[in-house]
């Protein structure tokens, strides 16, 4: 944090980027603010997680007689009832509705889209482990007042006009970037607020650490192998080997990339021919924050902010994280190493 600024919240953050264009309505800030919202409650319900099973399993009634739902649910609504009716939004698509979630009709539509990831890393929901919330924002292309359409939510990577995540961790940090560097808050509960913590974050050109699940190795092609072996090879003058670090959230896994360099991996493999993560709600907002950090992101082919969208729950394999890994692991899969 810049000395001179002194200690900044979220919203005074938010509202002196906004000073310096004279033409923001202050309508995007209002769609972050909404999800800043958001993210506190279920920051809330995050770290009551281990209490689930003394107030009450899934589907039972907990001590208060209200019924207990599964956190991603929590999630998911809790997301929704923040940002449905503050007049931003035209339309919303998530991991955990299959089609479009529509603005009720009494409400508002605004000028811009949202998709959502509301908590992702589901194998560590349990277990106490980090977890986060992706979220990626467009300017909706139909016509202003009407419902946001299909055609809203499928706009390529480079389009967003806004992405970040939040993540429920050792403590809550919310990451974000309008297209002017990527900005990070740690959230404190004492006063309840997002203090900035990391501003204009800038990812290492380099890393050695890679993060992927290698317990797949069996399944991979042979470009990806080649990578592992190659990053598990000792060569004291490129660093090698590279520590492996793989916690199995998305966002946790990005944030450590984001912070100290390396490569964050999901390959397809024999089992998930197009990868396993989400384009629109997982790969699309972590590449813009990378791009914005100054490092890469691709399917190994592509960059994923070039990618067209076909439908909103499309997979793609991502490698993301410091430019020059990501190109080494493009050329290890076109076969130019
Ligand atoms: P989810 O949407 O069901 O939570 O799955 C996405 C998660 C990511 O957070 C993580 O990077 C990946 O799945 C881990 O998958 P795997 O267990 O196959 O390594
Ligand atoms: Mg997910």
């Amino acid at each position: 944090m810049s000395p001179k600024k002194g200690i900044l919240t979220l919203s005074r953050f938010m509202f002196e980027q906004e000073r310096e264009f004279p033409e923001a309505t202050g309508e995007f800030s209002g769609l972050l603010s909404d999800m800043a919202l958001a993210a506190k409650v279920v920051a809330r319900s995050v770290n009551k997680a281990g209490l689930i099973e003394v107030l009450g399993f899934t589907g039972d009634e907990n001590i208060f007689g209200e019924e207990v739902k599964k956190l991603d649910i929590i999630a998911f609504e809790t997301f929704i009832r923040a940002l449905d009716h503050g007049g931003h939004l035209c339309v919303m698509a998530s991991e955990e509705s299959d089609g479009l979630i529509k603005i009720p009709s009494y409400h508002e539509k605004g000028k811009y889209v949202l998709l959502f990831d509301p908590l992702d890393g589901s194998s560590n929901i349990d277990v106490n482990v980090s977890i986060g919330t992706i979220f990626s924002m467009f300017r909706r292309i139909s016509p202003d007042g009407n419902d946001g359409t299909l055609e809203d939510c499928l706009q390529p990577g480079y389009k967003q006009v806004g992405a970040g995540y939040i993540l429920y961790g050792s403590s809550t940090m919310f990451v974000y970037s309008t297209g002017t560097g990527v900005h990070g808050f740690t959230f404190d509960p004492s006063i309840g607020e997002f203090l900035l913590s990391n501003e204009d974050l800038k990812i290492p050109e380099r890393g050695n650490m890679f993060s992927m699940n290698t317990g797949y190795v069996n399944r991979w092609s042979q470009g990806i192998r080649k990578y592992y072996e190659y990053v598990t090879t000792l060569d004291a003058k490129t660093k090698r080997p590279y520590s492996l670090r793989y916690i199995g959230s998305l966002v946790a896994d990005f944030h450590r990339s984001l912070l100290y360099g390396g490569v964050f991996l999901y390959p397809p493999d024999a089992k998930s021919p197009k990868g396993k993560l989400r384009l629109m709600y997982e790969a699309n907002p972590l590449a813009f924050l990378v791009e914005q950090a100054g490092g890469a992101a691709s399917d190994g082919h592509t960059p994923i902010l070039q990618k067209q969208p076909e439908e909103i729950h499309e997979r793609t394999p991502l490698y993301i994280g410091s430019k020059d890994e990501v190109k080494l692991i493009e050329e290890f899969i076109q076969g130019k190493r």
